[in-house]
């Protein structure tokens, strides 16, 4: 008997100091998680409190201002707006090479996965040009595999910008030409400085080149086939209010106001609930995706086989030579 209540008592005694351990345990973690999160808080307000913020509540990420610098392109989300605004910064021209494709879905793919970001302005820095489209220099002279690689990167930029989740709009202050008016119809709204000396449109045809179909299928989208039919064949480039007049671009503004009416504008788009806007986009452009993602390599053994033609090289070179002689 007395055998049995040692072994009792032993137990008893185990289970005891096993509960005290346990609860030591949870309390000395509950203590240290309080003490992690008050010195976070803590890093937190010496930051803003070192740009000179004021914080009222433990919400201030959300009036954080967060801005990436690059050598090409300048992104600036406002937190408390939802609202991003890239700038493209790359002199003289902004012509999207491959650095530069490089650079932009890197952003874009940034900004799309930060849920605080909901809508994106695209600009430029350059007095005159938005953006020169694609760069010249990196289809001519160069190796298949090079233009392969450029080629992929000219896509993945159309993709991200064309299916975006985010409300996107191109606020256009200075010529659009080809990839440039590409990137400008991929957004959802388009707002042109009123200055007819500026254009925009497909001209690939001038070059001796052809716009693929998804460029194609881009503009008849945007402004429908008869008029992407004339412009593509003639490689048309129009001046803004006649870009206005066929509906590549849906507002012109004073030169100086073309940043502030996009901000406007977003806040409409933005008023509209994120869901309903994004079904209906991709609606609206997900045939048209799906098009270029199921012919995606074939697309590129097309380009490829095409830019790295004699003849097209030639013409290519005629057109850089014209380019340089305008300046002259
Ligand atoms: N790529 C590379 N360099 C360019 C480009 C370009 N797209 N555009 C201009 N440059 C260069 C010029 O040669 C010049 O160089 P440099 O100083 O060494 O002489 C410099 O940039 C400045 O150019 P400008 O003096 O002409 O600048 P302006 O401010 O007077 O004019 C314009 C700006 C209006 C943008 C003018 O430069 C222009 O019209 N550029 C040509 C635009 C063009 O035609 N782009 C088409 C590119 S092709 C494309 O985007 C789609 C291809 C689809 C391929 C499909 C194949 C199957």
């Amino acid at each position: 008997m007395l055998y049995y209540i040692v072994i009792l008592l032993y137990y008893v005694i185990l289970y005891c100091y096993k509960l005290i351990r346990y609860c030591y345990i949870m309390l000395y973690s509950i203590v240290l998680l309080y003490c992690c999160s008050l010195a976070g808080v803590l890093s937190q307000l010496s930051i803003h409190s070192r740009h000179g913020r004021e914080c009222v509540s433990p919400c201030f990420s959300l009036q954080q201002r967060n801005s990436s610098t690059s050598p090409k392109i300048k992104v600036d989300l406002d937190n408390s707006t939802g609202v991003a605004v890239l700038r493209m910064q790359s002199p003289p021209v902004n012509s999207l090479s491959l650095d530069f494709l490089t650079e932009f879905c890197i952003n874009l793919e940034k900004l799309e996965m930060d849920k605080s970001c909901r809508g994106l302005i695209i600009t430029s820095t350059l007095s005159k040009v938005f953006s020169a489209g694609l760069d010249i220099m990196e289809m001519y002279g160069k190796s298949p595999e090079r233009c392969g690689e450029f080629w992929k990167a000219v896509q993945e930029m159309w993709l991200k910008l064309y299916g975006s989740n985010m409300a996107t709009i191109a606020a256009i202050n200075g010529s659009s030409p080809a990839g440039g008016c590409l990137m400008s119809i991929g957004c959802d709204y388009r707002i042109m400085a009123d200055n007819p000396r500026y254009s925009i449109g497909l001209n690939e045809t001038q070059l001796g080149i052809v716009a693929p179909f998804w460029f194609k299928d881009t503009l008849v989208n945007t402004v429908g086939n008869r008029a992407a039919e004339l412009s593509l064949e003639l490689g048309l480039l129009y001046s803004a209010p006649d870009a206005l007049k066929i509906g590549l671009v849906d507002q012109l503004v004073p030169e100086d106001q073309v940043l502030s009416t996009a901000q406007d504008t977003m806040s409409k788009w933005l008023a509209v609930p994120d869901h309903a806007r994004q079904i209906t986009k991709s609606m609206m452009r997900k045939q048209t995706i799906d098009k270029l993602l199921s012919n995606r390599e074939a697309d590129i053994t097309n380009f490829v086989s095409f830019i790295t033609k004699d003849s097209i090289q030639r013409s290519l070179r005629m057109y850089l030579e014209m380019l340089k002689s305008r300046k002259a």
